[in-house]
């Protein structure tokens, strides 16, 4: 019998329990994945999450097959591929003879304002389902949202506790406190035993994609060496796992902590799977509850790991869809400087930034405090453009898809939508830097030094911030100390502060766009 609908599975929908395989007949469908030029290439994505999302579609496809379905699966260099996903979904249907689209939402507005002019023109009807791999639907956070002045993660936090009944010992939360953030910041120390996340040797339908993506894109940015992630549920089930049991009871003590060489420290490293649907969110939380309860895991740990995917993560990806495509653009601090080449290129003196970079570059991964504090936070002090910035974040990260990053740049990082995200910018000196982490040792400024071309950049930078931003952030109750302090400063002084400024821009080549 031929074939009547035809299912567009995308690349971050590997998932079996999608919105669109559900009630659709096997017999009478056939699956289309499709690797295409267009979504490779809508920003310059790491090599490395190149090769992750390909060999991960490669898997999943056989993976359906194997529960029943017939996928037709599309190589990005089979010779006839359209580069497009419209493209190929008008090819498909007419190999196939389908009647009908059905499709999971999209998680990007880009993709899904594309999709909604498809059933005008290719002339079938197009059913778009709801994207439900989260523990909130668009209705809930809406709900939650409405009539509310501010839209604090905390509150929708605790009412996401609450309704799921995630950590949770009655009406109460565990534990007697609902965040436990404030015994979660201590710098890790070098002579902690450090636990390493589970690599997976590639098989050789990994080793078909790097050598795919090194030979048709070999200026991109990022390292195809020791690609060791997993690319199948099976083995990042494995991964959580072995992160679970050597990880996670130190995750929220050294939660905030950065060292020189040590990329994972005490992270999931499971971002990019929970993203494309290989892991399930829910399954997650409810796996470190277990752990939590069966006296595995303490408290501060389990609620800390808990509080980023039930909070932060969902929270996010609310405030995503609910501020619009706009969102994007928005550049409260007027913040137009170039990104500087060093982001690409780790060229830089500056050891905190150049670790980050280099790190970014050989595995696709930083840790949330190295994204924030140091390349986030050397932004956000140097006025670089936040457009510029959130392009670099969507490209270099294989965890990087447009809903979760794009509020964590322009909300959280850059302050650019003005304080509808962070209840403060996230404007830090190199003291915090120094604190948190060992990579002032190394560098060639002095963290100590707060002005002249040997001073930490982010000390000279970080007054001159506060300066220039004075009337929109003196009356933040969070910054009262700081401008407390700026206030016994004469305006000589000031002044100074501000050309000392100029000139550590100047020195660092980032002049104006
Ligand atoms: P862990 O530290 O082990 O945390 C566990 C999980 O919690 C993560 O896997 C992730 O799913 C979730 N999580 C933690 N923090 C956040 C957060 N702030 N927002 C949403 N989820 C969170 N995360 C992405 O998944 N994709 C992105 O493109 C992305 N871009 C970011 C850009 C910037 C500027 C910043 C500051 C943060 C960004 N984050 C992003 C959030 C966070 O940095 C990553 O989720 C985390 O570093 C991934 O590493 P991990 O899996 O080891 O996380
Ligand atoms: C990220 C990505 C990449 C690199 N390539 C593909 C692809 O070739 N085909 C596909 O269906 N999806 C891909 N993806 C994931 C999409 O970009 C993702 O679905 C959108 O960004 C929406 O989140
Ligand atoms: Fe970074 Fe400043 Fe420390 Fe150097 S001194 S590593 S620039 S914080």
């Amino acid at each position: 019998m031929a074939a009547y609908t035809l299912i567009l599975i995308l690349g971050d929908q590997l998932s079996f329990d999608i919105s669109s395989l559900r009630g659709t007949d096997p017999s009478t469908s056939v699956i289309l994945m499709g690797e295409v030029a267009a979504e490779a290439d809508y920003v310059w994505h790491h090599r490395k999450k190149l090769a992750f999302v390909f060999s991960a579609m490669r898997h999943h496809a056989d993976a359906l097959r194997a529960a029943g379905w017939t996928v037709d699966y599309i190589k990005l260099d089979d010779p006839p591929n359209s580069g497009s996903l419209r493209g190929e979904v008008s090819r498909a249907l007419i190999r196939h003879g389908a009647e009908r689209i059905v499709v999971t939402e999209a998680g990007e507005w880009r993709l899904r304002e594309e999709m909604a002019g498809w059933a005008a023109a290719i002339a079938v009807p197009v059913e778009v389902r709801p994207d439900d791999r989260f523990f909130a639907s668009d209705a809930d956070f809406t709900a939650w949202a409405e009539g509310r002045k501010a839209l604090r993660m905390e509150y929708f936090y605790r009412q996401m506790r609450r309704a799921t009944g995630l950590l949770m010992e009655g009406d109460d939360p565990a534990g007697g406190r609902w965040n436990f953030d404030a015994e979660n910041r201590k710098p890790a120390a070098r002579d902690l035993l450090m636990p390493r996340p589970r690599q997976i040797a590639p098989d050789s339908v990994t080793e078909d994609v790097l050598a795919m993506v090194a030979a048709r894109f070999p200026d991109r940015f990022g390292s195809l060496d020791d690609f060791w992630f997993a690319v199948t549920a099976e083995d990042a089930e494995a991964q959580f796992d072995a992160f679970v049991a050597d990880a996670l009871p130190r995750f929220g003590d050294y939660q905030d902590a950065m060292l020189a060489g040590e990329p994972w420290l005490y992270h999931s490293v499971i971002a990019l799977y929970l993203n494309i649907g290989l892991l399930d969110p829910r399954a997650v939380c409810w796996r470190v509850d277990a752990a939590w309860r069966a006296g595995d895991v303490p408290i501060n740990a389990a609620e800390g790991f808990i509080r980023q995917i039930l909070g932060w993560r969902e929270y996010v990806r609310g405030i995503y869809w609910r501020e619009g495509p706009d969102y994007a653009q928005r550049n409260a601090l007027d913040a137009r400087h170039p990104l500087p080449d060093f982001y690409w290129s780790a060229d830089t003196d500056m050891a905190c930034v150049r670790a980050c970079v280099e790190q970014t570059r050989d595995t696709a991964y930083a840790h949330h405090i190295q994204r924030l504090m140091v390349t986030g936070n050397f932004a956000l002090l140097a006025g670089i453009d936040p457009h510029a910035l959130h392009l670099w974040y969507l490209a270099v990260y294989a965890d990087a898809y447009e809903w979760v990053e794009l509020p964590n740049t322009v909300g959280m990082s850059q302050f650019a939508d003005g304080g509808l995200l962070a209840s403060k910018p996230y404007a830090a000196s190199g003291a915090y830097i120094d604190r948190m982490s060992d990579y002032c040792r190394g560098c060639r400024y002095d963290v100590k030094a707060k002005a002249g071309s040997g001073a930490c950049p982010f000390n000279r930078l970080y007054w001159p911030f506060l300066i220039r931003h004075r009337d929109r952030l003196a009356n933040n109750p969070r910054m009262t100390p700081m401008y407390r302090t700026l206030a016994r400063w004469d305006a000589a002084r000031q002044a100074a502060l501000v050309a000392d400024g100029a000139a550590c821009l100047a020195e660092l080549g980032i002049e104006k766009g």
